[in-house]
C-alpha cells in the first residue's frame, strides 16, 4: 500500500460516463509479487490475508489479496502469491 503525506491511500478508480466504475488501479511500492501485506516478504501471513478475502470483489485491493489489480480476489491472485511464495525484497 502506498499513501500520501497525510495517510490517504493512492489507489483509485476510473469513472466512466454516467459515473460507473470502469476500472481500478493500485499504486504499488516495490514489485514483490505476492506480497499482500507490504512487508517485503511473501509468507504465510500473505496467504492467510488472501484466503480470508477469497471471493471478494469487485472492489478488492492489494491488501485484500487482489494481486493483479482486477478488483477480485480469486485463483489468479492465489497463483501469483504461490509463485512468489518465500520471496523477499532485496
Ligand atoms: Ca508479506
Ligand atoms: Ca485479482
Amino acid at each position: 500500500m502506498v499513501v500520501d503525506v497525510v495517510g490517504n491511500r493512492l489507489d483509485g478508480r476510473f469513472i466512466g460516463v454516467g459515473g460507473a466504475v470502469v476500472d481500478h488501479f493500485t499504486v504499488l511500492k516495490g514489485s514483490l509479487a505476492g506480497d499482500v501485506n507490504g512487508d517485503c516478504m511473501v509468507d504465510l501471513a500473505d496467504l492467510a490475508g488472501l484466503l480470508s478475502h477469497f471471493g471478494l470483489g469487485p472492489d478488492a485491493r492489494i491488501d485484500d489479496g487482489d494481486l493483479n489489480g482486477d478488483g477480485m480476489v480469486d485463483l489468479s491472485d492465489l497463483a501469483a502469491l504461490l509463485a512468489g511464495f518465500g520471496g523477499a525484497c532485496p
